[in-house]
C-alpha cells in the first residue's frame, strides 16, 4: 500500500513498522510476566478465565461475607454471549440508608475485541472504588450517594479469539456466524440508536458491520437489559481505545445535545480530561463524539437517548503502539482513567450539576454592577424554580442574597459595584424541589472572589502590521506551516478570520494560506514566534501601585489527525528581551475559537521594561493537525490610584494649580493666594462647618479648613 501512496504523492507517516512483530513481543512479554511470582494483577494481560476468577476473588473480598470490605459488590451474570460464555456485571451499592435507592453510573469495557486495556481498565476502576470506599472520603460520598454496574468484559466471545494465536489479535466484532460464512457483528454498531445510518457497514464482512438488526446480539441485549432493570442510570461510560479521547453525543450526525445538556458534556468532558492530564500527563482529547467521525447505531448515543449522560473513551495511546499498548501502560492509562470517574462520581453525586459560564474576570471595574451567569442541570431529581440564588458580600462583610433569574437557559443576578480595592465574594445556590441545596463551588468557604480594580491599557497590538515580531528562528525544524503575519484562510482547524473586530484582518498564524485541513498545518518541527520588546514597567503607566498584565487572544488545534491531543502550543515570557525564558502557558486542549489568556506578569517574572513573549507551536509525532494563531496582544495595568490628597494643589515651587502628590509649603501658599482671590478652588467646606462641602461661599471657616487639611498632611 505505501507504494501506491508514494505513487500518488500522498503524505504519510508510518506509526508502527510491523504490526506482527509487535504482536509477537507483546505475546512474548505477557508469557515472561506470567512466571512471575506475587505480581499485581494490572501488570500484564489477562484472560476471560482469568476475569472470571478474579470476579470471584473480588466477591471474597467485597462480597456479603468479605473479607476486605464487606456489602459493597454483588455480581449478576446478565447474558450469554453468541457462545454461550456468561457476562458478568459487577454492581457496587454499599448498605446503608440510601442503599438500593442510588442513582447509577454505568461502565463498560471491552465491546471491541482487541483493545485490551479497556477491559482492565474498567475492572481496576471497580476494584479501586471498592478499596477506596470507608477510608477515601471522595469516593465514600461518591459510592453513598451513586450505585456503580460496572461490566468488564462486555464481548467475551471476542476477547477469547483475540487472546487465541495465530493472526487472530486483532479481532473487533463479537463471534456471530453471519449468514454468509463470515463471522462477527461490531457491538459499537447494533444499538436501536440511528441503527444502520452512517459510519455503520451492512456488509457482514466488515468490520462496521451492524447486524441484521438492533440489539440483534446477545451482547449489546445483555447490557440493554441490565440498563433497563435500573431505575435510574444517570452517567454511562463505554470505554474503548485508543486514541486519547472523551466523546459525548451525538456520534451519529453533525447534531449538538440541546441545552443544558450539552454545556454540561462539554464542561464535564473537560474537567474530566484535566484531572486526567494531571495524574501522569497524558492528554485526552474532549470532544463530540461525529467529530472524530459519525457513527451510528453505537452504545453511547443510545444511553443518552436513554437519559443517561453518556461518553465513550479512547484510552491510551495515540498510536505508536496502538491496540497493542504494552502491558507497563496498563495501570497508570487504569490509574489516570480513575481520576475522570472521581470527577463523574463528584458530578453526579449531587442532583443538580451548576457551572459559572464564562472565565472569572482578572478584576472588576470599580463602581460597575457585574452580571454573573450560571447553568444548573439536573443530574436527576427536579430543580425547585423558586430556589435559584446568588449570595456575595464585600470585604467579609454579611452576605447579601439576590435572585438569580432564569433567562433562558442559564439563570443571572446582578452583584452591584463596590470601590477600587474592595474584594467582593460569590456563590450560587440551587435547590431540588426534595430539598437538597448545591451550592457553586461546592466549598462555599472558597466561594469565588474578585478584586475591584481600575485598569489602564498601556500597549496594544492589533497585529495590523508588524510591529518588530520575529517570526522565525533559526534552529526552527518545521517544514510547513511557518509562523507568518497573514490573513487566515479558513480550514477544519484554522480559523476563518483574526481576531481583532473588522477592518482587522491579519494575525500571526502558523501559515495563512492552504485550503484543505491538513495543508499548510505544522509538519515535521517546530516554529518560534516571538513579541518585540513591551514595557511593562512601573513608569509605563500613571497608576500608582499598578499592576501590569499581558493578554492575548490565541487559535489552537490539536485534535485532527493521525495523533490527536499529541502536540502543545509552548508559549514563554522573558524579561530580559529574550535572554531567558519562564513557562508561561502550555495550550494542550483545542477549540475551534479564539480564546482570552490573561496573565498578571509578576506571578511569572519580574516585571521590566523588556518583556518578551515565545511562541512554539510543533508537531511532534508527526501525523497531526497542528495550527496556531496570535491576535491582538495587550499590556494593561490593574490597580487603584491612590486618591489625591486635598490639600496637594500645586507643584512644589509652582503656583500652576497642578498636584503633585508632595504638600508642602508651597501649596499652603497657593490655597492662601487663591483665598484672597475667592477664587472658586478656595471653596472646600460649608460656612461655619468642617464638613468639607463646597458652598460657594469663601470664608474663614474654608480657610481653616484647609488648614486643617494642610496640617493633617504635612504633619503640622
Ligand atoms: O468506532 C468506534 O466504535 C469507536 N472507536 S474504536 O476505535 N474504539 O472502535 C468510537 C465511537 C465513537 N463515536 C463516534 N465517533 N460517533
Ligand atoms: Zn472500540
Amino acid at each position: 500500500e505505501l507504494e501506491t501512496l508514494d505513487a500518488l504523492g500522498l503524505d504519510y507517516e508510518v506509526t508502527i513498522p510491523d504490526v506482527d512483530r509487535l504482536i509477537a513481543l507483546e505475546r512474548q512479554a505477557i508469557d515472561e510476566l506470567r512466571l512471575l511470582r506475587g505480581i499485581d494483577w494490572y501488570t500484564t494481560y489477562r484472560t476471560n478465565a482469568e476475569f472470571n476468577s478474579y470476579f470471584t476473588e473480588l466477591l471474597g473480598r467485597f462480597g456479603p461475607a468479605g473479607t476486605e470490605n464487606p456489602g459493597l459488590l454483588t455480581t449478576e451474570i446478565i447474558g450469554q454471549s453468541v457462545e454461550g460464555r456468561d457476562i458478568t456485571a459487577l454492581r457496587i451499592n454499599p448498605p446503608g440508608a440510601t442503599a438500593n435507592t442510588r442513582p447509577a453510573v454505568f461502565l463498560n469495557g471491552g465491546l471491541h475485541a482487541r483493545e485490551w486495556v479497556n477491559h482492565a481498565t474498567t475492572m481496576y476502576i471497580a476494584e479501586e472504588l471498592m478499596t477506596r470506599y470507608g477510608s477515601d472520603p471522595r469516593v465514600t460520598n461518591i459510592l453513598d450517594n451513586l450505585e456503580f454496574l460496572i461490566v468488564p468484559v462486555s464481548n467475551p466471545d471476542g476477547y477469547e479469539y483475540a487472546w487465541q494465536s495465530g493472526g487472530t489479535r486483532l479481532w473487533r466484532k463479537n463471534r456471530r456466524p453471519n449468514s454468509g460464512g463470515s463471522f462477527g457483528v461490531d457491538l459499537n454498531r447494533n444499538w436501536d440508536i440511528f441503527f444502520a445510518g452512517p459510519g455503520a457497514d451492512n456488509i457482514q464482512s466488515s468490520d462496521l458491520y451492524h447486524g441484521p438488526s438492533a440489539f440483534s446480539e446477545p451482547e449489546t441485549s445483555a447490557l440493554r437489559d441490565l440498563h433497563n432493570s435500573h431505575p435510574q442510570v444517570v452517567a454511562h461510560i463505554d470505554i474503548h481505545s485508543f486514541s486519547q479521547l472523551i466523546l459525548w453525543p451525538w456520534g451519529y450526525g453533525f447534531v449538538s445535545a440541546p441545552e443544558p445538556d450539552n454545556s454540561l458534556f462539554i464542561s464535564l468532558g473537560n474537567a474530566m480530561s484535566q484531572a486526567i492530564q494531571a495524574k501522569n500527563g497524558a492528554f485526552y482529547t474532549p470532544q463530540q463524539s461525529v467529530d472524530l467521525y459519525p457513527a451510528s447505531g453505537t452504545c453511547s448515543d443510545w444511553f443518552y437517548s436513554q437519559g443517561a449522560f453518556s461518553y465513550t473513551f479512547e484510552l491510551r495511546d495515540t498510536g505508536s503502539f496502538g491496540f497493542i499498548l504494552p502491558p507497563e501502560q496498563i495501570i497508570p492509562t487504569a490509574e489516570e482513567n480513575f481520576e475522570a470517574i472521581l470527577v463523574m462520581g463528584d458530578t453526579f453525586s449531587q442532583p443538580i450539576s451548576v457551572a459559572q459560564i464564562g472565565q472569572t474576570p482578572i478584576t472588576l471595574a470599580p463602581l460597575t454592577d457585574t452580571t454573573v451567569t450560571f447553568t444548573a442541570t439536573p443530574t436527576y431529581g427536579d430543580l425547585d424554580p423558586a430556589s435559584p440564588t446568588l449570595f456575595y458580600r464585600v470585604n467579609g462583610g454579611a452576605w447579601q442574597q439576590t435572585a438569580l433569574g432564569a433567562v433562558g437557559p442559564v439563570y443571572q443576578a446582578i452583584i452591584p459595584g463596590a470601590d477600587c480595592g474592595d474584594t467582593v465574594e460569590y456563590y450560587a445556590q440551587f435547590s431540588t424541589t426534595d430539598p437538597i441545596d448545591v451550592t457553586f463551588p461546592t466549598d462555599i468557604s472558597h466561594a469565588i472572589s474578585i478584586t475591584y480594580a481600575d485598569s489602564q491599557t498601556t500597549l496594544v497590538d492589533n497585529a495590523e502590521s508588524d510591529a518588530g515580531w520575529t517570526v522565525g528562528l533559526p534552529g526552527d525544524t518545521a517544514t510547513t506551516g511557518l509562523w507568518e503575519l497573514g490573513d487566515p484562510v479558513p480550514t477544519g482547524a484554522q480559523p476563518g478570520s483574526d481576531h481583532t473586530p473588522a477592518p482587522g484582518t491579519l494575525c500571526f498564524v502558523t501559515g495563512a494560506s492552504g485550503a484543505s485541513l491538513g495543508s499548510d498545518d505544522v509538519d515535521d518541527g517546530f516554529t518560534t514566534l516571538i513579541t518585540p520588546a513591551l514595557d511593562a514597567s512601573a513608569s509605563a503607566t500613571t497608576y500608582l501601585g499598578g499592576d501590569p498584565f499581558v493578554r492575548y487572544y490565541r487559535w489552537y488545534i490539536n485534535n485532527a489527525g493521525a495523533s490527536p491531543g499529541a502536540d502543545i502550543l509552548d508559549v514563554d515570557i522573558s524579561n530580559d528581551n529574550g535572554a531567558t525564558w519562564t513557562d508561561l502557558e502550555a495550550v494542550g486542549s483545542s477549540a475551534t475559537d479564539w480564546i482570552e489568556a490573561t496573565f498578571r506578569i509578576a506571578d511569572f517574572v519580574t516585571p521590566t521594561d523588556q518583556i518578551k513573549l515565545r511562541f512554539i507551536a510543533e508537531d511532534a509525532g508527526g501525523g497531526s493537525i497542528v495550527e496556531a494563531a496570535i491576535d491582538d496582544l495587550e499590556i494593561f495595568f490593574a490597580g487603584c490610584d491612590t486618591p489625591a490628597d486635598p490639600a496637594d494643589l500645586t507643584t512644589t515651587g509652582g503656583d500652576n494649580g497642578t498636584p503633585d502628590g508632595v504638600v508642602d509649603l508651597s501649596d499652603f501658599s497657593y490655597y492662601l493666594a487663591r483665598w484672597s482671590e475667592s477664587a472658586a478652588v478656595a471653596d472646600v467646606t460649608t460656612t461655619g462647618t468642617s464638613n468639607g462641602v463646597p458652598d460657594t461661599n469663601i470664608d474663614l471657616s474654608d480657610f481653616s479648613y484647609y488648614l486643617g487639611l494642610w496640617a493633617t498632611a504635612t504633619g503640622g
